[in-house]
């Protein structure tokens, strides 16, 4: 399917690419879909399938353990601008999609709304395939009343202007820096060139990022106040974050690149930000201390 995303672009014919897109079964079987948890509203976004980056196996187990009536994919779920230069496709990122599907076949509401990693699916707005809804932005409701506005928020990227990437300024990259910046200055003091620090440059950036994702955060929020909404839901940033401004609720539901993280509503309307690898660990530590009581039992 997605050696076709030149006919996507070409727009005429797409839409029966997407449509006859039928993943093949997954490698790893889905489990029974009983004993999960169970959540009103599950958002995710940021997986960029198609990457090395995306962490598929903690997403398949998270797909496995919960469930919900509506989900929202808020962008960047396949990453098409990557996908493009390097074709990389691996069986668990096919069983992503197989999951989502299955989803959708077995009632769940999915909507999905691409970011501008996967805006190739944005000119089929309004459309729905095998179930999920294509959509630019989304209104939700929740159990108790709220109103939040649902977009992916590269949407604000021009009002931020410069300096975007700095919010993506990774470990790796400034582990490389500081690397960096010990070979200069071993070249630099055998010049008798005086210490330059390339890592204060770095800090600065890093610094700069911090200062990036507030503002971010803010702009998004006051953005949704002006439409008269309660809150808004996002990804875009590589941030799970909760912030309130002037009573705007901000939610970002995070990434499965970096944090692995998911943003849920319960039945009552109250919403929580999982941490996924922070679940699995809780998860393991319960199954081992029940194996334990399971032992004692056994023992008494
Ligand atoms: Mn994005």
């Amino acid at each position: 399917m997605f050696g076709e995303c030149d006919d996507f672009d070409e727009g005429r014919g797409a839409v029966s690419a997407l449509s006859r897109f039928r993943p093949t079964p997954p490698a790893v079987p889905e489990p029974g879909d009983d004993g999960r948890r169970k959540f009103r509203t599950i958002w995710i976004s940021d997986v960029h399938l198609g990457t090395k980056g995306c962490n598929a196996e903690l997403l398949i187990d998270f797909l496995d353990n919960v469930d919900s009536e509506t989900m929202y994919l808020v962008g960047d779920i396949i990453d098409g601008w990557r996908l493009k230069k390097k074709f990389y496709w691996p069986a668990a990122h096919n069983d992503i999609v197989w999951r989502i599907l299955k989803r959708a076949r077995r009632g769940t509401r999915i909507v999905y709304i691409p970011g501008n990693h996967d805006e190739m699916f944005r000119q089929f707005t309004g459309l729905n395939f095998g179930g999920v809804e294509i959509r630019r932005a989304a209104f939700h409701d929740t159990a108790d009343g709220r109103r939040l506005m649902v977009l992916h928020g590269d949407e604000f990227d021009a009002v931020m202007l410069a300096h975007r990437w700095l919010a993506f300024v990774g470990d790796a990259a400034y582990g490389a820096m500081m690397a960096l910046n010990r070979w200069v200055n071993a070249v630099r003091s055998r010049l008798g060139l005086p210490y330059w620090s390339l890592s204060k440059m770095a800090k600065h950036k890093v610094k700069n990022a911090v200062e990036f994702i507030s503002r971010y955060e803010e702009v998004v929020a006051r953005a949704a106040a002006q439409r008269g909404v309660d809150g808004v839901v996002c990804g875009h940033i590589h941030t799970a974050e909760f912030r309130l401004f002037d009573g705007v609720e901000y939610w970002n539901d995070g990434d499965w690149v970096e944090g692995c993280n998911a943003l849920v509503e319960h039945f009552d309307g109250r919403m929580e930000i999982l941490h996924w690898p922070e679940e699995i660990a809780r998860r393991e530590a319960a199954a081992a201390e029940q194996a334990a009581s399971a032992r004692i039992a056994e023992a008494a």
